[in-house]
């Protein structure tokens, strides 16, 4: 969602005649770029490269971001490996057909569904004695694997491979008994938190985004880079019902830069990548199956937040410099938000300050959390922070809000934040040195749990009410964590 943004700078590199850099290029991108974006371009733990994923990117910008890397990503410069012509090569190159068309529909995504290996039947009770609903599903991206973790006595009940590079939060069946995953390249997971079998897989895109789950439990929807499409699974195993191409009302084709549920609404909400409009599509209603529902949006907003009667979308803008509140059942914006630190919206959370609903959102360019009351949309505050971080995590039964400062220049700290003075109150360091971020309370919020994102890693879980660490779980590279009881009721202070 931040690509275009980064991006939007004039890159002084020469452009070279396309055909010639293309053939000079294709070794160099064996060499420094197959690893993270495929050898056949399609996507890795790093998105596709191809002309249809890379939206109204420039070649010229593409360079640039070849040679100084992406802020917030783990996209790297290589102005200090490769010269300026091989950089300009590379940009050429990428713009190139690929050699073989991608195209993944209806029929190739059913053809890739796989069942479980193990067709025994599921336990009926919990296998263990502690609460189910206090149980945390943990992404370690360092040696792609989950782990089941038992919330009450803070033990791995299970932990089995992943796909690589899973991203954007687990999501799980309303009873909390399923989860589902998905990679950045497409595959989604769904396992049982009970012992941690993998049930059934399917690859649903070629380059996706996010998943998001009905409240009803019965479908999966995933939204995709590449090809620009938003494609229905069937909950129970995955199987693909519908894939709708993705387009704005002009007809002009877009990715989607995220997919969210919107409870009350009985409603999946997508977010356009390159169209001025965002989508609701009810579900089960008629015969049309999946309608969609254009809403008009004055830019494009590619990252959002709800307010927790999911009445009110707050979208940001690309440039990060401010945000539009949509009334969903209007259709119509109802506030300018003022933001220019480009927020994080979708790790937003809410809660009440001084009687009034508020929501809070770190900004991934700015050491700030922006507060905004969500009665009369005004900023309450913006809280300086340890600098510019991904996450915010609060819970209801603590005044506490818990944010990291991973993209700024000490990434070891976690502040946490007072909600009821807005102050930061204590700046916690678990492993000096080491990026610390992404923080989760158990089911009663008495216990924050931070990852710290080593590959020798760990998970840190804190007393949430006088910050002082309990206990240590080594963890390979663990990224996000998410307790089953929190996500299910969209409790406020979680990320939904
Ligand atoms: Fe995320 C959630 C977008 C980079 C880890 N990230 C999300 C969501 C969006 C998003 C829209 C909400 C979807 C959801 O939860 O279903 N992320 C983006 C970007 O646009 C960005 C900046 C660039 C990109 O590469 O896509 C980006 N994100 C990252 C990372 O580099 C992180 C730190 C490491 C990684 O594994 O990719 C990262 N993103 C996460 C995590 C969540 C997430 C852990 C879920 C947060 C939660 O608590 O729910």
């Amino acid at each position: 969602m931040k690509f275009a943004a980064a991006l939007s700078a004039l890159c002084l590199l020469a452009v070279v005649p396309a055909a010639r850099a293309a053939d000079d290029a294709a070794p160099l991108y064996r060499q420094y770029c197959a690893a993270c974006h495929g050898g056949d371009r399609l996507g890795g733990v790093g998105p596709a490269l191809v002309p249809d994923d890379l939206g109204h990117l420039k070649p010229a910008q593409a360079a640039k971001v070849i040679a100084g890397g992406l802020p917030g990503t783990e996209m790297k410069g290589f102005a200090g490996r490769l010269s300026p012509g091989q950089i300009t090569a590379l940009a050429a190159y990428v713009f190139s057909p690929p050699a073989a068309e991608p195209t993944w529909g209806m029929a190739q995504i059913a053809a890739s569904r796989t069942g479980p290996a193990d067709r025994s039947p599921l336990p009926a009770k919990p296998p263990f004695a502690s609460d189910p609903l206090n149980l945390f599903i943990v992404v370690e991206a360092g040696d792609h694997h989950v782990t089941v973790l038992d919330g009450d006595r803070m033990t791995p009940i299970a932990r089995v491979p992943s796909r690589a590079a899973l991203h954007g939060g687990a999501k799980f069946s309303p009873d909390g008994r399923f989860v589902y995953l998905m990679s950045r390249d497409g595959w989604v997971s769904k396992l049982d938190m009970w012992t941690g079998r993998l049930l059934a897989e399917v690859r649903a895109g070629l380059d996706s985004r996010n998943i998001a789950v009905s409240a009803d439990g019965r479908f999966v929807l995933v939204g995709n880079l590449l090809p620009d499409s938003v494609a229905v699974l069937d909950a129970a195993d995955l199987a693909p019902i519908k894939v709708i191409p993705v387009a704005g009302r002009d007809g002009r084709r877009s990715r989607v830069s995220a997919v969210y549920t919107a409870p009350p609404r009985h409603s999946f909400i997508v977010a356009l990548k390159d169209a001025r409009e965002i989508w609701e599509i009810p579900y089960a209603q008629g015969p049309d199956r999946f309608p969609v529902r254009r809403i008009a949006t004055e830019e494009v907003l590619d990252d959002f937040f709800f307010d927790l009667g999911y009445r009110h979308l707050i979208g940001a803008g690309r440039d990060g410099t401010r945000g539009e509140v949509i009334d969903l059942g209007t259709g119509r914006k109802v506030a300018t938000l003022p933001f220019d630190g480009m927020p994080h919206l979708g790790s937003g959370i809410t809660f009440t300050w001084h009687g009034r609903p508020v929501f809070a959102t770190p900004h991934l360019k700015q050491g700030v959390v922006s507060v905004i009351a969500m009665d009369d949309w005004s900023e309450v505050k913006r809280i300086p922070t340890c600098g510019p971080g991904y996450f915010i995590r609060g819970h209801r039964n603590t005044p506490y809000a818990w944010v990291d400062c991973s993209l700024g220049p000490t990434p070891d700290e976690i502040q946490v934040i007072d909600t009821r003075s807005l102050k930061v109150v204590r700046t916690l360091r678990p492993a000096p040195g080491k990026r610390t971020a992404h923080v989760e309370f158990t089911r009663d919020g008495r216990y924050a749990l931070v990852s710290i994102m080593e590959n020798d890693g760990a998970l840190v879980v804190y007393d949430a009410r006088d910050f002082h660490e309990v206990k240590r779980l080594p963890m390979r590279h663990p990224v996000g964590k998410y307790n089953v009881f929190n996500k299910i009721t969209y409790a406020q202070g979680t990320s939904h």
